[in-house]
């Protein structure tokens, strides 16, 4: 059957190409403002400044067997624009963002007069923008159990019942978020590669927050304390901190984060990125007067798609009212996850679709996840219950692990389509803007994808 998953990611992709040709370049406020204060004549501001692009989407399938060609050919085309376009003195200020087709580098008055008259860029934008960790829950966990109820409702004992071998071997995922505990008994020796992108701290790993830990843990987590609580227990992690232990960031970081994790080692070659991403963040900044293109974060998905590399994100906790959900999440090709209880009900908090663009209006989230007291890791070495849909994700992310290892050679939109064909629907039937698709449910997906 032609899935109308496909039709939607491409009609987007088709409608957002041919959009603001000839345009000047979307300035956000804090540039506007810079640009417009006369008496700032010696100071500078850092911005991320994007290019215009008519590179096509669909050149190469979206699999992770294309990623290094992909990726060299974003790199030179992208530092080939910055030779262009940019007309600085010192080029060696100037950082390839290549994963947004933007560069980072500080400009003056003058200069941003002249980019912003370009029209061969798309936008200039504050690069310190600060990006804040939405709030969690957190209880004491209660109840024992030999796998958390989160794992049980999307068909984890069954599935491992009846293909034993789907536990995520082989496969790298990725987690941009405060970092992780990393001698935690649940996801010792599983973390492949780290980096830390947020000021006030080294580059040994750490998670001085504890949100990121408790999500590495619902990906790819153990049963050493004899309650199984990650749905991937043998795959391997790459971990950006983005987040500080204030829980705060800002663009730059998190970009440099989200370039950095298509490519660990810095070699395009050695196939050391993860398949899947989980961004259990999001930003509260309002969308309704822009355009996709717009926004540095929904570029950088698109990239990562082509890379081979599923993009998940969080709904956000801002429910239950229409149109809450939060950029990331909002981008149309974001998977985005949103939450449910262990009875499949929506809690309030979790964000409501639909995403309302300028430009175009979606239905989101695309599937729901359990995100309700879920026991996980916590950064002490021990383990913590909380709730929102930064719980969610990770469920989703760590079945993308297992998906991919069922069937290596599907490409990123036919693995997000076996799991969306797998949900169980709840609430209006078909796609809504509380549960999306519908509950995730690997024993369906699973057997779907070895059946074809
Ligand atoms: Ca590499
Ligand atoms: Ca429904």
């Amino acid at each position: 059957m032609k899935s109308k998953f496909w039709s939607t990611v491409f009609g987007i992709m088709a409608l957002t190409v041919s959009l603001s040709a000839e345009a000047k370049p979307f300035l956000d406020d804090e540039v506007s403002l810079f640009l417009n204060t006369k008496n700032n004549k010696n100071q500078s501001l850092p911005v991320i400044i994007t290019f215009q692009t008519t590179e096509s989407f669909n050149e190469l399938p979206h699999h992770p067997f294309n990623h290094a060609e992909v990726q060299r050919k974003m790199m030179t085309e992208n530092q080939f624009k910055i030779d262009m376009l940019i007309n600085q003195k010192n080029k060696k200020n100037i950082f390839n963002l290549w994963i947004a087709k933007s560069a980072l580098t500080n400009v003056d008055r003058q200069e941003l007069g002249e980019l912003s008259n370009q029209s061969e860029i798309s936008m200039i934008t504050f690069a310190h923008k600060k990006i804040v960790m939405a709030p969690t829950k957190m209880r004491k966990p209660q109840v024992v159990q030999s796998l958390t109820y989160g794992l049980k409702n999307i068909k984890i004992p069954e599935l491992r019942a009846k293909y034993p071998e789907l536990t995520g071997r082989g496969m790298i995922v990725g987690v941009l978020d405060t970092g992780v505990t990393p001698t935690h008994p649940d996801l010792k020796g599983k973390i492949l590669a780290y980096k830390n992108f947020s000021p006030n701290s080294d580059q040994n790993p750490i998670d001085d927050f504890g949100h990121g830990t408790h999500v590495t843990g619902t990906m790819v987590g153990g049963a050493t304390s004899g309650l199984a609580i990650g749905v991937a227990p043998e795959a391997k992690v790459v971990v950006g901190k983005i987040f500080d232990v204030k829980g705060e960031s800002t663009k730059e970081e998190i970009l440099k984060a989200m370039q950095w994790i298509a490519d660990p080692d810095g070699n395009p070659n050695t196939n050391d990125f993860p398949v899947v991403v989980n961004n259990s963040w999001g930003d509260d900044e309002p969308y309704r007067s822009r355009d996709p293109k717009e926004d540095e974060f929904c570029t950088v998905i698109d990239s990562w798609i082509k890379l081979g590399m599923v993009p998940v994100f969080t709904a956000g906790n801002n429910g239950p009212r229409d149109e809450t959900i939060n950029v990331p999440g909002a981008c149309p090709n974001a998977l985005t996850v949103g939450a449910v209880d262990q009875f499949d009900r929506n809690p309030r908090f979790s964000s409501s679709g639909p995403t309302s663009w300028k430009t175009i209006k979606t239905i989101k989230p695309d599937v729901v996840a359990p995100g309700v007291d879920v026991k996980s890791a916590n950064q002490f070495g021990r383990y913590e219950n909380m709730s929102g849909t930064s719980m969610a994700a990770p469920h989703v992310s760590g079945a993308m692990a297992l998906i991919i290892q069922a069937k290596p050679e599907l490409t990123v939109e036919e693995a997000i389509k076996s799991l969306i064909m797998g949900v169980q629907d709840f609430g209006r039937a078909g796609k809504d803007n509380t549960f999306g698709e519908g509950r995730i449910d690997l024993l369906k997906t699973i057997e779907l994808i070895k059946k074809q």
